[in-house]
């Protein structure tokens, strides 16, 4: 389904828009179990799917490659839907990670831009699909609204610490204080935003788990799409002429 033209517009002011319901909540036990699944067995897995790689404890990079589950919900209508309208008939996965943050001692990840690591192209959609409830206690992202207008800020690589994941990150200081606003999911919901909207997500200190999938789409035929670990990018085709590809016309997913 296409985007309705006032998600669009709030797209194009703040950056981000938040779809509730954007997929049915019954899928979301199995996608939780996949994802667990992924990172229990991540060494053996590896072995298998050589385009996986761990991004971290929370974080696990490819994870379509080794769960049909999690591929046939990436190359779904609900990813096509919001990339028909928002970037257009030929659109390609760029990339698909976990976000797993652990209760108790999951950690933040700073703000930045995702286009801001460097080497990607400017103009691409990350969506953050909620397989919980997520809050300001276990560790939602923070937006800062209109920031996708302002220009890529400078980024620097910064180690995980004890309070932080590691990362590029904006460049110390940079703090936006009362301009940022919290992305409050239920499981099913997902927050779709600019590659250049400058967020950020704190530590999780609650009981609760924060589960969720990160996609990025980008327009297909981007000559400056390289992985962030330092190989070639392989996208996926996605839409073709306005058509979706399902998961098993993708074998670069696999
Ligand atoms: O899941 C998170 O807390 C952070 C994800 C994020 O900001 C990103 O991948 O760009």
């Amino acid at each position: 389904m296409s985007m309705e033209p006032t998600a669009q517009a709030e797209f194009q002011k703040n950056g981000y828009v938040v779809i509730n319901r954007a997929f049915d909540r019954a899928l979301v036990p199995s996608l939780r179990n996949e994802l667990a699944r992924v990172h229990e067995s991540f060494p053996d897995l590896k072995a298998q799917h050589p385009l996986m790689h761990r991004l971290g404890e929370w974080s696990i990079r490819s994870p379509q490659a080794a769960s049909t589950v999690i591929r046939d919900f990436v190359f779904s209508d609900h990813f096509a839907g919001p990339c028909k309208s928002l970037v257009g008939n030929d659109v390609d996965l760029y990339w698909c990670a976990t976000a797993a943050k652990p209760k108790e001692r999951g950690k933040g990840f700073p703000w930045h831009q995702d286009a801001g690591y460097g080497g990607g192209p400017d103009e691409y959609i990350t969506f953050w699909a909620a397989f919980d409830e997520v809050d300001e206690e276990n560790g939602c992202l923070w937006a800062v609204p209109g920031s996708h207008l302002t220009g890529i800020q400078e980024h620097e690589f910064r180690k995980s610490d004890e309070t932080d994941y590691g990362g590029p990150f904006i460049k110390r200081p940079y703090e936006p204080d009362a301009t940022k606003v919290p992305i409050l999911l239920s499981p099913g919901d997902m927050v779709c935003m600019h590659s250049k909207l400058i967020h950020a997500s704190f530590q999780n200190h609650s009981p609760r788990e924060r589960r969720g999938l990160i996609t990025a789409f980008v327009q297909s035929g981007e000559k400056q799409v390289f992985q962030t670990v330092g190989t070639p990018e392989i996208t996926v085709p996605f839409i073709r002429s306005g058509r979706r590809l399902d998961s098993s016309e993708n074998t670069r997913a696999q």
